[in-house]
């Protein structure tokens, strides 16, 4: 081995220092002051002079993440002192009565304080540091002995190899949570469909897997990340004398702790600190399910002392869970309004995400087989914010014998026609067309949709009937129907007759937008409808428009202009919008693109909280006319922000932004068009 220059040695040390530091304020504080290649170059360096003299290779150094190579198992470790759970609480009351039973332990009447933080769904972790270096790092396992994952938790740049400060135990233990925030779950999986690999069911199942990796070099690969909420052995004293005090000394330390930590003060700041999370959740990056709330005071833990296996001084509030698993009772085929064969899933029912959920869709066959979804399998149900039911994947061990894999059916079980399925489609088709009375129905159904023609109260009972009794066939047959005509429907009386033809005969007056949307052209979309319609003014322009043309809007690729042309080709398509014209349907003439001067041209506008006098969707469609863009998220492009009653992160967000926020009256004024209504 050459022997090593000093000059080498000195420089090889500056560089693990700074790249060490680099690294902190890059992961850790999300604040850099290099940029990425310049942190490369130094990283280059480090790795070439440690090529040149591996004797300066150090087990801390920023080029030994990945350290050797795979593992032949994961070695037994056991914990000094037991990693602990956490005692649930579903409701308000189990809130208080743990708030009631710290204060009863406290002595006294006045309100205690806590420390609340996001609960992380992801892996607890144990890691121990010996002298400031990374020694170890071990599973939960059963409280009493997990294992040792120390070569895949190197591998996570949140997690520090060497504690950075001074006056630190020489034997530190840190527990957290690590996990993998949704972001890099969503592209983890997309790249495992694509290479045929098995994907994950949720991001907490994908960071389990990665840390249970044998070879690190896998797990270096993974978008994993760690967040430090306490601390296991200590070698000397404590570090704080609050749980924030800790906090704050690992924080200094070096160590990446939860931002959204606060102190709060009695069952009202728990409650209230559980709202605001609430609220938050859907726009972190990672997945929560729930908070923790921890009496703050350490020598009050220590009196309050252990349950079993939980402390008596913790508890984690609980979201209602997101995830349940149910059975597959049947697997049935829909006809969409294109004729597209879509399978569905009927479940037992269970309750998740807030609502029962009984039925799920898988989309294709394509899908279906992906995920190989058959009768009588346990499946994983997910419903997450507003997002629709799905199902996330089956649980394979609890696979009944006697399964089969779903077939596609050959003919449509609505009309009996032949099913199609082209080369290279993901979706089969019924090619019974207007034959098949489940393609009138379905597209009925979207023209009376709420973001298409919006006509309430027309939902698919009453589609059912309109088309079994031949009353209607086609959309324009709606504007014509009667009281009489009505009189004969199931569960229909005088007054919801009435209701409805109203409905109908409001549904008239509309947009272009929403009117180009309700025809259900296929692949146009209500963002491709307004494009459409903001392209061409009115509708007589689309009416001759080749796919050339077409293709010279934003947005309209070959696919889209070729279903367009081709539908306002179709004889029977230019019959269907003229008898909708007939039928009395209109919208204010807008702007065609470019020639834009509303009220609100040039403005991008978005709009929050509750609005008193219209509907989200109105409110947008009035942007839209006054010439104005409407966007969903606040950003340094905003330049209004209309605030309905209780808004929250987006007002407070347009007010560090300095974007102009206008009430609903404000906005009704400012959005008002001079020549039309009012
Ligand atoms: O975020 C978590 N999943 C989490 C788990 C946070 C905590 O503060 C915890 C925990 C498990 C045990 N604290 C304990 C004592």
């Amino acid at each position: 081995m050459p022997a090593v220059p000093d000059s080498a040695r000195t420089r090889a040390q500056r560089l693990r220092q700074e790249l060490h530091q680099h690294g902190h304020r890059y992961h850790v504080l999300d604040d850099p002051v290099i940029s990425d290649g310049e942190y490369d170059r130094l990283f280059q360096e480090l790795a070439d002079l440690e090529a040149l003299y591996p004797s300066l290779v150090v087990p801390e150094s920023p080029t030994q993440r990945v350290g050797g190579g795979p593992v032949a198992g994961f070695a037994e470790v056991r914990h000094s002192v037991p990693m602990l759970s956490l005692e649930n609480a579903f409701t308000n009351d189990d809130v208080s009565g743990f708030v009631k039973r710290a204060m009863e332990r406290a002595g006294g009447e006045s309100p205690i304080e806590f420390s609340a933080e996001p609960k992380l769904d992801g892996v607890a972790i144990s890691i121990l540091y010996e002298k400031g270096l990374l020694k170890q790092a071990a599973t939960r396992g059963d409280g009493s002995v997990g294992e040792d994952v120390t070569h895949n938790v190197r591998t996570i740049p949140t997690v520090p190899l060497r504690i950075d400060g001074r006056g630190f135990p020489d034997r530190l233990e840190v527990r957290g949570e690590i996990c993998m925030p949704r972001a890099g779950f969503v592209e983890l999986n997309r790249r495992a469909a694509e290479s045929g690999e098995k994907s994950f069911v949720n991001p907490r199942n994908a960071a389990a897997g990665s840390l249970r990796q044998l070879d690190p070099r896998i797990t270096a690969k993974r978008p994993l990340e760690i967040f430090i909420y306490g601390v296991g052995e200590v070698s000397r004293g404590p570090l704080a004398a609050t749980h924030i005090g800790v906090l704050e000394s690992l924080r200094k330390l070096g160590f990446r702790v939860n931002p959204l930590v606060e102190a709060v003060n009695g069952l009202e700041g728990c409650l209230a600190y559980f709202g605001k999370v609430a609220r938050l959740r859907e726009e972190l990056p990672y997945d929560i399910d729930g908070v923790v709330y921890k009496v703050n005071d350490l020598a009050l833990q220590g009196r309050m002392g252990f349950i079993a296996r939980a402390p008596r001084w913790a508890v984690a509030h609980k979201f209602p869970a997101e995830e349940q698993i149910t059975t597959v009772e049947a697997i049935e085929f829909q006809v969409g309004r294109t004729g597209a064969i879509t399978p569905v899933a009927r479940l037992a029912p269970v309750f998740v995400g807030g609502v029962t959920v009984s039925n799920a869709t898988l989309h294709n066959m394509d899908e279906l087989h992906r995920k190989d979804v058959r009768v009588g399998d346990a499946v994983i149900i997910r419903r997450a914010g507003d997002v629709i039911p799905e199902i996330a994947g089956i649980i394979r061990e609890r696979r009944p014998p006697g399964t089969r894999v779903v077939k596609l059916p050959s003919r449509c079980p609505v009309c009996n026609s032949p099913v199609v399925k082209e080369e290279g489609e993901a979706v089969a088709r019924c090619s019974g067309g207007v034959v098949c009375s489940a393609q009138r129905k379905e597209y009925l159904r979207h023209f009376a949709s709420r973001r298409a023609m919006d006509i309430e109260g027309l939902g698919e009972k009453l589609i059912e009937q309109l088309v079994d009794k031949e009353m209607v066939s086609s959309p324009a047959d709606l504007y014509a129907l009667s009281p009489t005509d009505l009189a004969g429907l199931d569960r229909m009386g005088e007054k919801s007759a009435e209701n409805l033809l109203a409905a109908i005969a409001a549904s008239r007056s509309t947009t272009l937008p929403r009117f180009l949307y309700a025809l259900g052209i296929r692949d146009v979309g209500e963002a491709t409808a307004l494009a459409l319609s903001g392209h061409f003014g009115d509708i007589d322009g689309l009416h001759g428009a080749g796919e050339e043309a077409l293709q010279e809007i934003p947005d309209v690729g070959p696919v889209v202009a070729a279903r367009v042309a081709e539908f306002f080709r179709n004889p029977h398509n230019r019959q269907v919008v003229k008898n909708l014209l007939a039928a009395g349907i209109t919208w204010p003439r807008q702007a065609a693109a470019g020639e834009s001067d509303g009220p609100l041209a040039g403005e991008t506008v978005v709009v929050t909280g509750t609005l008193t006098g219209l509907s989200r969707d109105e409110a947008h469609d009035r942007i839209r006319a006054a010439g104005g863009k409407v966007a969903s998220s606040v950003s340094k492009n905003t330049t209004i922000l209309v605030a309905g009653e209780s808004a929250g992160s987006k007002l407070k967000k347009a007010r560090d932004l300095n974007i102009a926020i206008l009430s609903e009256e404000e906005f009704l004024k400012r959005s008002r068009l001079r020549s039309a209504e009012e």
